[in-house]
């Protein structure tokens, strides 16, 4: 792998910090409070690492967002780019035209997705990928001469995404409380979080009872009235939430009984994250549609986009005369050129096949050993994601008051010591590229431990724990 050469920055660490504060909004940001500390400025990265504007070296423990796959630096895909740009940087796909990179990635899609999926529809984000489930899904029951089936049900702390339809979709009350949401007919059941809400239950039989809330939200909003159901294989931004493995398939058997269509996100879980190829194939179920994104082009350049299952191509293809929907970035050449190299240096390197067997093992074994540290309650890992449980009484499962913002304080001694993890609440999440190896994982164990310990320590001097 090439280090990418970058030219020497021009500016010291305050001065970005103050064009930073001056000018730039940052999403999912408290401006004014982020204004009184400054940002740190990322200025390079190779393989799995990335370096500060002072020199410092991090660890990225979560591929970015969740989405640089193959690391960094990763020549093949900067040639594929380079390439692309000089052959032909832009051209639409809405005028009856087509450029060859989209063609050949729907067509490489089609291979490497489930049988039903053969068809993809592309957009420029997750986000934009859920906007079109959102009017796919309606406009396949009005084609079927049923337009009253347009409510789309999910789930309480799901994430699909930040435009109107996205957050509308997902679960968190954070995101409705600002700006009017969810918008009509989309409604949210209950999460399939062990940890919170299976108490006295094994994991088998909490998964079965979650499943079946489906099933009481089906009747309550009227099986002539339900579209769809939408849920990530492992919910990703929620926490790492990896449901009981009698979960899907329960929620398949419902969604089949009622004739609802199934909607995976695999938009964090695609592209190899879980050990298979998607998300649905680990947790063992049958999509209709399949929002994707991230993982796509490992992050080098947006793209997002849906398959598109054969139950829903044909009524759309077939009966759907023109669908009024589509981007202008729906298949950008040079996006699409680059996702074309990301897979088939996913496929020419078996990364899917390494997580399964040998990495995400090895990560579970270690990482399920954190959970004898003092302040971890739970230790989960599918693949290459996991997620540990900050609680203050180990032995009654009990977690901080939440006002204190331990994730946070954790995250502040990962950041100073080199590691990226992200908190959710107190939940401490990886995702680390599929590129780690055996003895990547022991430096970041290593580091999480002692990011750990510094949390205790911090906690003790402070009298909370
Ligand atoms: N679906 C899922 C499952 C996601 O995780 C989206 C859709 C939206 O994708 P775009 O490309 O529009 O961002 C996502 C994005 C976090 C975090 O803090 C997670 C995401 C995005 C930003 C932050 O964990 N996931």
């Amino acid at each position: 792998m090439n280090a990418v050469l970058q030219p020497p920055s021009t500016r010291t660490t305050a001065e970005w910090q103050a064009a930073d504060t001056a000018h730039y909004l940052h999403p999912f940001t408290d401006f004014k409070a982020l204004a009184s500390k400054g940002s740190r400025v990322i200025t390079r990265a190779d393989n799995i690492y990335l370096w500060d504007s002072e020199g410092a070296k991090i660890l990225d423990a979560m591929s970015g967002l969740w989405c640089v796959n193959v690391g960094y630096g990763q020549q093949a895909l900067i040639d594929a780019a380079t390439a692309q740009l000089k052959q032909l940087p832009f051209y639409n796909s809405f005028f009856q035209t087509a450029t060859p990179p989209a063609i050949e990635l729907a067509e490489l899609l089609a291979e490497i997705t489930p049988p039903q999926f053969n068809h993809v529809f592309f957009s420029g984000s997750g986000s934009e990928g859920n906007d079109t489930v959102v009017r796919m899904v309606r406009r396949y029951w009005d084609v079927l001469g049923q337009p009253e089936r347009s409510v789309i049900i999910s789930r309480k702390n799901a994430y699909h995404g930040s435009t109107v339809a996205g957050a509308s979709l997902g679960g968190m009350s954070y995101m409705h409380a600002q700006g009017g949401l969810p918008i009509p007919g989309i409604v949210h059941m209950e999460q399939p979080f062990w940890f919170v809400h299976g108490h006295g239950k094994t994991r088998d039989e909490f998964g079965l009872e979650a499943a079946r809330w489906l099933e009481a939200k089906i009747l309550e909003v009227g099986p002539d009235k339900v579209a769809a159901f939408i849920g990530e294989p492992v919910q990703g931004a929620g926490g790492v939430i990896v449901p009981p493995a009698t979960y899907w398939p329960e929620i398949q058997r419902i969604c089949d009984k009622y004739g609802i269509l199934l909607v995976s996100d695999e938009v964090i879980c695609g592209f190899g994250r879980t050990g298979q190829w998607w998300g649905c194939e680990t947790m063992g179920f049958r999509p209709d549609l399949m929002t994707f994104a991230k993982g796509v082009t490992s992050g080098y350049i947006p793209l997002g986009g849906v398959m598109v299952g054969d139950r829903i191509a044909r009524v759309m293809i077939d009966q759907g005369g023109e669908f009024e929907h589509g981007y202008t970035y729906s298949g950008h050449p040079v996006a699409c050129a680059v996702a074309l190299a990301n897979i088939r240096l996913i496929q020419r390197e078996g990364l899917v096949d390494k997580v399964r067997t040998d990495t995400g093992p090895y990560l579970a074994e270690h990482f399920k050993a954190l959970s004898e540290h003092p302040l971890i309650g739970e230790a989960q890992s599918v693949g290459l994601m996991g997620a540990l449980q900050i609680v203050k009484d180990k032995s009654a499962g009990t977690c901080f008051d939440p006002s204190l913002e331990v994730g946070m304080i954790c995250r502040g001694h990962c950041f100073a010591n080199g590691l990226i993890m992200r908190a959710v609440g107190d939940r401490m999440i990886i995702a680390p590229p599929l590129i780690i190896t055996r003895a990547q994982i022991d430096d970041m164990v290593a580091l999480i431990r002692l990011c750990l310990d510094a949390t205790l320590h911090d906690l003790q001097q402070r009298g909370l724990a």
